[in-house]
């Protein structure tokens, strides 16, 4: 099994190079890449994140040719700098997708505008969706957000798990999925000797003391960052990524991405190829099957050629808002009028909001910090305010005695999503109060933590003096949520062989960092559709 995967996972990784070195926007091997018919496959996957990674390898494992159509690029071709992504501290066009100016989550430092940089509009890895009062950072390129993410692999309290996705056989999620996700993304975990001596961590040893002087619990942080990878890049022996201030912007080594993983198992099967830059934009039923109507666009954004690809199966996997707007559109212009009522409900944000607080001058955080979080701070068992914190480092190459956090809460809130036929568009209904109840929570903790350690908050980091980012999220959840939008497999109602297998299941709320989850969910439904719809 390991030897044969290993196989997989080279002949996957030659694809990938070839189709960069030659600068293809279709990547594959075999028979696959060799088809007669490049746009119709038994099976179609919409995305190339977690949802549709684990999809695209358990199809092409069961040998059944499949096509993944994902709208943002390749990226392992180095720039002119050497490089394939490019830091945070030096933004250029990879940052972000069609754009003139970045557009960070810490908006200002010192109040002063010096985060973001002006940039030339390009397929960028990074984008923020902004619907109103609320804006959600997603990846684009082969591999999702899986290119842009703090790595944290968290598994659910298997308590919460089963409050969110009750009718989910929690036995079988925690003795075979979850264990199966972790080993196929790769988690591991930092090594406490070095966390304790290393300057990288200082920041978080330092907010570990300001939690345990508020009678706080830390925990560890498992990662897809391989952490022998950063002793090595501390040692001075490997180049520095998680060292080098990259991360939003992408890694440039030592992260365990799922093109290096799911993607190029997939590709390794030599049943699955994949269409970059090539976003999906209607489906519509035929013969049976399903037709999807994408434009392939250039560097400029411009779109070069319409196409349509054929399937007889399609699985959804194009994010939470990719999901829920093509299957909204759908519904709404009559294409998939069989599709119910509940597409486009239950999104949530997983409860997010950022904070910072300002430390005492004796309790420096490092000018030195690894972009990598390793720590949270759990206080999930509160029954008040239930909140899981993550350490989150500020990597300025600066001393600035901040201490930042992503908190992860219990919002009960939900937005809905509408379709506006006018404009085509999908909008967000979501506003500004609906993240009260995040807000409070955060604060609870975090007043807490301020007066154990007599501190205070910052007002400069996230705008309008601000002391908590409640306008943005990094952990869209839901749309197209599991038992309601679908069966309690994926299915979607109404319209067979049409699946929905990514974070849009996922109802609102996880109460950790939600890849694990993701990837687990969609390994669980992929098995069940194979074996009773597809085999
Ligand atoms: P996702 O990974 O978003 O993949 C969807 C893919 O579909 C993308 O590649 C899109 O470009 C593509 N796509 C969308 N629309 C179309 C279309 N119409 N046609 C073709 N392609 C399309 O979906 N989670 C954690 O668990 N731990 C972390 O540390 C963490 N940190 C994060 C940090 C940042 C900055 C961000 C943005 C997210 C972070 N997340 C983290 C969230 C995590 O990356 C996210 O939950 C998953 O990536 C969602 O997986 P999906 O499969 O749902």
């Amino acid at each position: 099994m390991t030897r044969k995967l290993t196989r997989r996972h080279m002949l996957g990784l030659a694809a990938l190079q070839t189709a960069a070195t030659l600068g293809l926007t279709r990547i594959g091997t075999g028979r696959a890449h060799a088809a007669q018919a490049p746009d119709h496959a038994p099976a179609l996957v919409i995305g190339s994140g977690y949802g549709s990674a684990v999809a695209a390898l358990r199809l092409g494992e069961a040998g059944i040719r499949t096509i993944v159509l994902e709208m943002g690029r390749l990226w392992n071709t180095p720039a002119s700098d050497g490089k394939v992504f490019c830091s945070t501290a030096a933004p250029d066009r990879r940052s972000m997708w069609f754009r003139t100016r970045t557009e960070a989550p810490l908006a200002t430092f010192l109040w002063l505008d010096i985060v973001n940089k002006d940039i030339d509009p390009y397929p960028g890895v990074l984008d923020r969706v902004s619907y109103g009062d609320m804006a959600v950072y997603v990846g684009r390129g082969v591999g999702g957000g899986s290119l842009v993410n703090g790595g944290m692999a968290v598994t659910p309290s298997r308590a919460y798990f089963q409050e969110v996705l009750p009718r989910v056989d929690a036995d079988e999620m925690y003795g075979t999925y979850f264990p199966l996700a972790r080993r196929m993304l790769g988690v591991n975990s930092i090594s406490p000797d070095w966390f304790e001596s290393t300057e990288w961590y200082r920041f978080s040893r330092v907010s570990r003391k300001h939690a345990h002087n508020a009678g706080l619990r830390t925990v560890f942080v498992p990662s897809v960052y391989d952490f022998a990878h950063m002793e090595r890049e501390a040692a001075g022996t490997a180049p520095r990524s998680a060292l080098g201030q990259e991360v939003i912007y992408g890694n440039n080594h030592g992260k365990r991405s799922l093109d290096k993983t799911y993607l190029a198992a997939a590709l390794g099967t030599g049943n699955v190829t994949i269409e970059t830059l090539t976003r999906a934009r209607a489906v519509r039923p035929e013969g049976g099957g399903y037709v999807v109507t994408a434009d392939r666009i250039d560097d400029t954004g411009a779109v070069v050629e319409t196409r349509e690809f054929g399937c007889s199966a399609l699985f959804l996997g194009a994010g939470s808002l990719g999901t829920t707007e093509l299957l909204l559109r759908a519904r709404e212009t009559g294409a998939l009028p069989g599709l119910g009522d509940a597409v486009g409900t239950g999104w949530g944000t997983n409860g997010n909001v950022m904070t910072g607080r300002a430390n005492h001058l004796w309790d420096t955080v490092g000018a030195d910090q690894a972009t990598m979080p390793a720590m949270g701070i759990d206080d999930w068992a509160n029954p008040d305010h239930p909140v899981f914190a993550e350490i989150a480092p500020l990597p300025t190459g600066l001393e600035h005695w901040v201490s930042l956090y992503l908190a992860i809460t219990k919002n009960p809130e939900r937005g809905t999503f509408s379709y506006d036929a006018a404009t085509d568009a999908v909008r967000l209904n979501w506003s500004r109060s609906q993240n009260q109840p995040a807000v409070t929570a955060a604060k609870s903790l975090f007043d807490r933590v301020n007066r154990a350690n007599a501190t205070i908050y910052r007002y400069d980091l996230f705008g309008a003096n601000r002391t908590f980012a409640d306008d943005f999220c990094y952990h869209p959840l839901g749309g197209c949520v599991l038992g309601e939008a679908t069966d309690d497999y994926g299915r979607a109602r109404g319209h067979p062989r049409l699946y929905v297998t990514d974070g849009a299941l996922v109802p609102g709320s996880i109460g950790v960092n939600p890849f694990v989850t993701i990837t687990a969910l969609a390994e669980r439904n992929v098995r069940r559709v194979i074996a009773e719809d597809l085999s």
